[in-house]
């Protein structure tokens, strides 16, 4: 098989067989499609002996919407080589490619089934004692083995080039930065949000700080980003948090990554109102969600700047100070970007269980009223804040 053919159940358990590589010769197989996301198809193929891979499968449309929305299939390409850049500088949090053929789309993936997809799991009130830590240290490792401060000026080109992703993040510019911001019949949110959306739009300084986080997704390629970190694209046990899914990589600020990661936490932790009854329950979630920001905010900082100080191969960024100062700019963006995502995930197309699944309608709706306060005054107050302190204390004088 060598043309693009969408696989199903029957097909995909073929291509691994004949593969060869995964299961003795004589096992017996099944596979079942499980995607649930909004791009692509997800077989699970295993043997009666536990052993199993994962086979994923970009379909040439969005899958949420239908053909009517096509999308290329070099996002595979992107998805697999991102996976396999960021999996050499840190191996224990990104999930291992074991197969990839552009021609169908397909990567072939270890099976991190004995984990589970982060989203879910907050969303049922589970909690994971290392991941501010080990999303800290993934994020950390591939935004600085992968920026010019390790990177030689030659090298840095040829993969910037390698990483243009024109198509997604063409999805990423309008969904993050124009739809919310405009009327646009993408956007998806209840009647009795209009007012406050409406506000929104009509509000300058919020639309010249857009702007500028936008100008700076497109222009300025400081590291190969996952590009796409919310909690759908970790899996996590109590030991182990692995990161999948970076087709939305390409070469970008590095705020972008960790801003939506935390707006991600954010977004759960203001659906915890809506979805938690109990009092004690509820403070002990947020206390959770709050302390993993700031482990997460901190061991960014610390990794990062130890990164500095002992792999800068450029001259000129050895400058004493330099780094600390590249840095609080890329704090300043994270908050930006952080309130775009608690943005775009209330009132946009693309929204998270942790809300939608409020099925109250009056809770649901002051969640999103919440969110919504939050990225707007996240991104209004982003460049007030200069250490990992003032982020952290600023966040929680919202969420209060
Ligand atoms: C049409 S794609 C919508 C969203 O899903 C992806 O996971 C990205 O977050 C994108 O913005
Ligand atoms: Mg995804």
């Amino acid at each position: 098989m060598s043309k693009y053919v969408a696989l199903n159940n029957d097909t995909a358990l073929s291509y691994v067989q004949e593969l060869g590589q995964f299961f003795p010769a004589n096992a017996e197989l099944s596979c079942y499609e499980f995607g649930d996301g909004n791009l692509n198809l997800v077989f699970r193929i295993q043997d009666t002996e536990n052993r199993s891979v994962i086979l994923k499968q970009a379909l040439p449309y969005a899958r949420c919407v239908g053909e009517s929305w096509p999308l290329t299939l070099d996002r595979a390409r992107i998805e697999a080589s991102v996976l396999k850049k960021h999996g050499d500088v840190c191996p224990e949090h990104t999930a291992q490619v074991l197969h990839h053929n552009s021609e169908l789309a397909v990567t072939i993936l270890e099976d991190l089934g004995d984990m589970a997809i982060l989203r879910g799991e907050l969303n049922q009130g589970n909690t994971f004692k290392y991941l501010g830590t080990h999303v800290a240290t993934y994020l950390a490792r591939t935004s600085f083995f992968y920026s010019d401060f390790y990177l030689s000026a030659a090298e840095k080109k040829a993969l910037v080039q390698e990483f243009t992703n024109p198509e997604l993040c063409s999805i990423t510019e309008d969904l993050f930065f124009d739809d919310p911001y405009r009327v646009n019949e993408r956007n998806n949110y209840p009647q009795a949000l209009e007012d406050q959306v409406s506000l929104l739009r009509d509000n300058q300084a919020l639309l010249i700080n857009i702007a500028q986080l936008k100008s700076k997704f497109f222009s300025s390629p400081q590291t190969l980003l996952h590009g796409d970190v919310h909690t759908g694209s970790v899996f996590v046990s109590e030991k182990d948090t692995k990161f999948i899914d970076p087709e939305f990589g390409f070469f970008g600020p590095i705020g972008f990554d960790l801003g939506s990661f935390i707006g991600n936490l954010l977004l759960n932790y203001c659906a915890q109102n809506g979805r938690v009854t109990e009092a004690p329950k509820r403070r002990d979630l947020h206390s959770y969600l709050l302390n993993t920001i700031s482990i997460c905010l901190q061991t960014f900082e610390q990794q990062w700047l130890t990164l500095a100080r002992t792999h800068t191969n450029d001259l000129s960024f050895q400058a004493p100070g330099y780094a600390e100062q590249f840095l609080q700019a890329v704090l300043q963006d994270t908050m930006g970007y952080c309130g775009t995502e608690l943005i775009r995930r209330t009132i946009g197309l693309a929204h998270v269980t942790d809300i939608d699944e409020i099925e109250d309608d009056v809770k649901r709706l002051a969640v999103q009223k919440q969110t919504l306060l939050l990225g707007e005054q996240l991104i209004l107050n982003a460049k007030s804040c200069h250490s990992t302190d003032d982020f952290y204390q600023l966040i929680i004088s919202f969420v209060h």
